[in-house]
């Protein structure tokens, strides 16, 4: 009776209606700011058409093998059945898969190879771009990869480092090597300086033995690293500070008995995102290493490797942002709810439009450093080309990392409770964004790097930043629709200035409280240059010229507001510190 009464849900049935899960499509193609970026800077049909079969790729078949990945997470197997140290870090075969898919599709080769000129980085990171949320993180090790490739360029081909060049930059599956990049120990990992407690002991051929204790090690599957230590001097003494610290190269091989030479993999970390990844501590037990710097110039020469993995962080990010706007306006076309789609429904349209605008900003201000990466790199970059590029790094990574994670917070929540749910594969997304604020230096401490920069260069960052920001707003002032944009960045502007200007007369410890507002304001600024730039190129739409407009509606110079209210007074501090441990004693 009441199967008759009930039809629907009586027994094992549970009901005839389901959501409709959002679909991946081609990312390339999902890509209308992509698409008209590379049309108006890169139209050669050789990339479109790669990236177009890529994209396909990637929604088709690599996606999956991402999800295969985050599923069969890696496993450190200490000891083999009878007993030996083996420290074997197994992982699954869709990462296996993800390592010869980047070297066939020149996933890091592209740079070097620079076929396509000033524009070889652009067209390579695009690649990324479009592969990096459907990736299994395998972006990290190639991150690492490009940025030891490009050290060991900086520095100079040769032995013993030529053969690893050639593995790093090959399109070749079975010759194709990860890096490393082993900076942080116990002590610290912002503070490299202090915390780095590894020494390197000179051995008779002119290379070292390493010895100490790494704490984050990422990728650690790797073939072989960049990493820093202090050279032991005939007593065993060491240099303290920046100044003893200097870089080495060391190759992860196996002894005939199957032992890792030099180092033991004491656990893999239990991390709230990027399970994929093996992030391994590992303990150096006399790893031999060639020193690849100048003796005690280890920072300075691993700087290149930050430059590039910042990079590839600040395209992760950007393309995390896109993938969630993807999916949810995918979803929304599904989804019904008080009796029409969510694509329907304005206020949700709004949500989703605020999104687009982060995403497109992101990308436009993460392309723009790859298009002076790719200008420096092949020798047509002007010197305000190069100081733009040591400051926009720092500020693009630390601005796009902490916008992905709002980005992916709000897009989790356009699925409804669906976003919270482990199996969709979206909180994986979330997850694996709180980690772009993290590594490869934290916000704080990249907004410090960008103190660093314009007081090291004597005002001509500064002025680089300025002249180039302004010159892309001469370029639409003939285009009316966006005049209240390029009113709001020139005011931006000026404000920038003064506030510059005034800090110049104030204590250090002053731009030090102001140095992530000055950072973020950098960022929003430069970032709506590039918008009406886009949008006043004669093959814009007038969407790219409605989002110009949206990012200028926003607070573009947040330093200035709260230099206003003294945030910045030297009687903050205290009170900061009076508010944040109240009614404790200290
Ligand atoms: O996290 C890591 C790997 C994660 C996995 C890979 C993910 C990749 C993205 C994937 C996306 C999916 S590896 C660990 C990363 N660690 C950090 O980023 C460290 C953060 N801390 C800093 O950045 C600090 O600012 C330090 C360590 C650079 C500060 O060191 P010092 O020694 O105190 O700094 P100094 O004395 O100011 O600088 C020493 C020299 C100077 O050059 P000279 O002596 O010629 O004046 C600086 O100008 O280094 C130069 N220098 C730089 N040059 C320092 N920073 C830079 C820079 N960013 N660019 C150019
Ligand atoms: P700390 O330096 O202790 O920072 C703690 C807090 O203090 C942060 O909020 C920071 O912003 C703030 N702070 C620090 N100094 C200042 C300052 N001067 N002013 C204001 N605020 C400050 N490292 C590697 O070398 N290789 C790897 O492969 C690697 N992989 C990683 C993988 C994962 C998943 C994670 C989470 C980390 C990895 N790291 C790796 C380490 C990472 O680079 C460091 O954790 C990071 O640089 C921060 O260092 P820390 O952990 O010592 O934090």
């Amino acid at each position: 009776y009441e199967e008759q009464l009930y039809p629907t849900f009586s027994r094992a049935r549970i009901g005839s209606s389901f959501q409709e899960s959002p679909v991946l499509k081609n990312p390339f193609l999902e890509d209308a700011l992509l698409g008209g970026y590379l049309r108006r800077h890169l139209p050669q049909e050789a990339v479109l058409s790669d990236l177009c079969e890529f994209g396909e790729r990637v929604a088709k078949e690599v996606d999956g093998w991402g999800r295969e990945c985050e599923v069969n997470p890696p496993q450190l197997v200490h000891f083999d059945p009878w007993g030996c140290r083996v420290d074997h870090i197994v992982t699954s075969p869709a990462w296996k898969r993800m390592k010869s898919l980047s070297a066939q599709e020149g996933l890091v080769a592209i740079g070097y190879e620079r076929s396509f000129g000033e524009w070889s980085r652009v067209y390579q990171m695009s690649k990324l771009y479009i592969f990096s949320p459907s990736a299994g993180l395998y972006t990290c090790p190639l991150a690492m990869t490009d940025g030891a490739a490009k050290v060991i360029q900086s520095i100079g081909v040769s032995r013993p480092v030529q053969k690893a060049y050639s593995h790093l930059t090959t399109r070749q599956p079975d010759q194709f090597w990860t890096s490393g990049q082993w900076m942080t120990e116990r002590q610290g990992g912002s503070d490299v300086a202090t915390g780095t407690e590894t020494v390197a002991a000179p051995q008779t051929d002119g290379s070292y033995t390493l010895h100490g204790f790494k704490w984050f090690t990422s990728a650690t599957d790797a073939d072989m690293t960049l990493t820093l230590a202090r050279v032991q001097d005939r007593t065993g003494a060491t240099t303290p500070g920046s100044r003893g610290l200097s870089l080495f190269y060391a190759e992860v091989s196996r002894d005939e008995d199957g032992r890792l030479r030099g180092i033991e993999v004491q656990r893999l970390k239990d991390k709230l995102g990027t399970r994929q990844v093996p992030t391994a501590e590992l303990l150096l037990d006399g790893l031999p290493a060639h020193m690849l710097s100048e003796e005690g110039r280890g920072v300075a020469s691993i700087a290149n490797m930050l430059t590039i993995t910042r990079i590839h962080n600040g395209i992760s990010a950007a393309a995390t942002m896109r993938r969630v706007v993807q999916l949810a306006r995918d979803y929304a076309t599904r989804r019904t709810a008080f009796g029409k789609l969510l694509k329907d429904h304005p206020l949700h349209m709004q949500t989703l439009a605020r999104m687009e605008v982060e995403a497109r900003g992101a990308f436009l201000l993460v392309m723009d450093v790859c298009r002076l990466l790719g200008r420096e790199e092949i020798g047509v970059a002007s010197q305000l080309d190069t100081h733009l590029l040591r400051l926009l790094t720092p500020v693009v990574k630390l601005y796009t990392g902490k916008q992905a994670v709002a980005v992916v917070s709000e897009g989790l929540e356009s699925f409804g409770g669906q976003g919270y749910i482990e199996d969709t594969g979206l909180p994986i997304m979330l997850r694996d964004a709180q980690v772009l604020s993290i590594w490869e230096g934290t916000t704080n401490v990249l907004s410090l790097d960008v103190l660093r920069c314009v007081a090291r260069s004597s005002g001509m960052v500064l002025h680089a930043y300025f002249s180039h920001a302004k010159s892309l707003l001469a370029g639409a002032s003939s285009v009316s629709s966006l005049a209240p944009a390029v009113k709001a960045v020139d005011g931006a502007l000026s404000e920038l200035q003064n506030f510059i200007q005034v800090a110049a007369t104030r204590p250090p410890s002053y731009l030090e409280l102001a140095a992530r507002d000055l950072a973020y304001s950098l960022a929003r600024t430069y970032t709506g240059a590039l918008l009406i730039d886009h949008a006043s190129w004669e093959g814009a739409s007038p969407s790219d010229t409605y989002a110009a407009l949206r990012w200028c509606e926003q607070q573009l110079c947040p330093v200035v507001t709260k230099q206003a209210r003294g945030c910045y007074d030297p009687r903050t501090p205290p009170l900061d510190t009076a508010l944040v441990y109240d009614q404790l004693t200290q």
